[in-house]
């Protein structure tokens, strides 16, 4: 088997898997297609945590063909009793004769332990097969399995001069259509959505995933140090998606009890006046929220970014310029004085998302 079939199938197995993309939760997405004697005869892809993983539909599939089939998987099969059994016993048991894996799974329970379990059955096992598209397509769960910290993407939508809204706050709307779609998309692909306080107090949005095929909703988050959220606003009378709300050890305790009875969920990250951060991405984190897409506005996005919690940026520019020395952009911090300290992206990717461009790269703290 040469190493162009190989790509072909594990193509092949990231396609599927890619579909399911924003509904395993914290778990991987992870694609398999069983081959044996230029057929293919079972394909599977994981697609939600505590069911089947890849490698058991595609064996299922598969039936008793598998005996002397290769296997081509995106994730390492993994070695250990999590929700469901390990798929490197299932692999053994089916009698598969190759496996081939695009991607290591780091999560530490695995790590190598599921490549060398099928070798020592003797089993032939060739890893790195389009590697690098099988670890961009988990760069959520890759994060979070490692550190027990949300995958935060910072998405925004501004005009050429980086303003988020004219100067009398009109915001509807900065980019088009095609980006718009984009980002209920990116929506989906995150387990929650997290604003400021101010864009719910300016916009009173719904938070919701509005895309043109079905989508999940993610968890609400509204980052609210003082509890300012009103019982009126949308994303607290809409009970059809879970909120939560950020607050600091201050907020009044009054307000906290009428959100709660409202059916909201208020956190309390840390004893300073303002919500720590650091503090709310642990909660969350424990709370298993792995990945967040962080929308604004200006000043959460750049407390975000001083502080060091954001891993990946998505910009949408809209070919325009508003101005206005009043008009919000999209990171308010204090900045830093010198051009050398700015904080750099790397891996930067330029694409044309309808007729706006989409910018996106991943911060690299120093
Ligand atoms: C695979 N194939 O399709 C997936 C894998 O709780 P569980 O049983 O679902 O186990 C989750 C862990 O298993 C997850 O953290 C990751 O290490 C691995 N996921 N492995 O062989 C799959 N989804
Ligand atoms: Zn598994």
């Amino acid at each position: 088997m040469d190493i162009l079939n190989d790509e072909y199938y594990m193509r092949l197995a990231l396609e599927i898997a890619a579909k399911a993309a924003g509904q395993t939760g914290i778990n991987p997405v992870v694609g398999c297609v069983v081959v044996k004697e230029g057929r293919i005869i079972g394909i599977g892809t994981h697609l939600k945590r505590g069911t089947g993983h890849a490698e058991v539909h595609a064996l299922q599939m598969a039936g008793d063909e598998a005996e002397g089939a290769t296997v081509y998987v995106t994730l390492e099969p993994c070695s250990h009793y999590g929700k469901t059994p390990p798929c490197c016993e299932r692999i053994i048991a089916a009698k598969a004769a190759r496996v081939v894996v695009a991607a290591g799974d780091p999560n530490p329970q695995v790590s190598g332990k599921g490549i060398s379990r099928l070798r020592e059955e003797g089993i032939d096992v060739a890893v790195g097969v389009l590697e690098q598209d099988s670890q961009q397509m988990n760069e959520k769960f890759n994060k979070y399995i490692t550190t027990k910290m949300p995958f935060v993407t910072l998405k925004t939508a501004s005009t050429l001069d980086g303003k988020i809204a004219s100067h009398t706050g009109d915001s509807r709307w900065v980019t088009g259509a095609v980006a718009r779609e984009q980002v209920h998309t990116l929506r989906h692909q995150h387990e929650a959505i997290m604003v400021g306080i101010g864009t719910v107090l300016a916009d009173d949005p719904l938070l919701n995933t509005r895309a043109s095929v079905p989508a999940i909703n993610p968890v609400r988050i509204i980052v609210d140090s003082t509890l300012r959220l009103p019982l009126s606003a949308r994303v607290v009378t809409d009970r059809s998606i879970r909120t939560i709300v950020l607050a600091s050890g201050h907020a009044a305790v009054d307000k906290r009890k009428s959100l709660e009875a409202a059916g909201v969920e208020v956190m309390e990250c840390g004893n300073e006046a303002k919500v720590d951060l650091e503090i709310a991405m642990q909660k969350l984190g424990e709370l298993e929220i792995g990945s967040i897409l962080l929308e604004g506005g200006g000043l959460l996005n750049g407390a975000m970014l001083e502080a060091g919690l954001i891993d990946k940026i998505m910009l949408y520019f809209a070919a325009k310029i508003i101005g206005g020395e009043q008009a919000p952009g999209t990171f308010s911090f204090n900045g830093f004085e010198k051009m050398a300290d700015a904080i750099e992206l790397e891996q930067v990717k330029v694409e044309m998302a309808g007729e706006d461009i989409c910018v996106t790269g991943y911060p690299v703290y120093k």
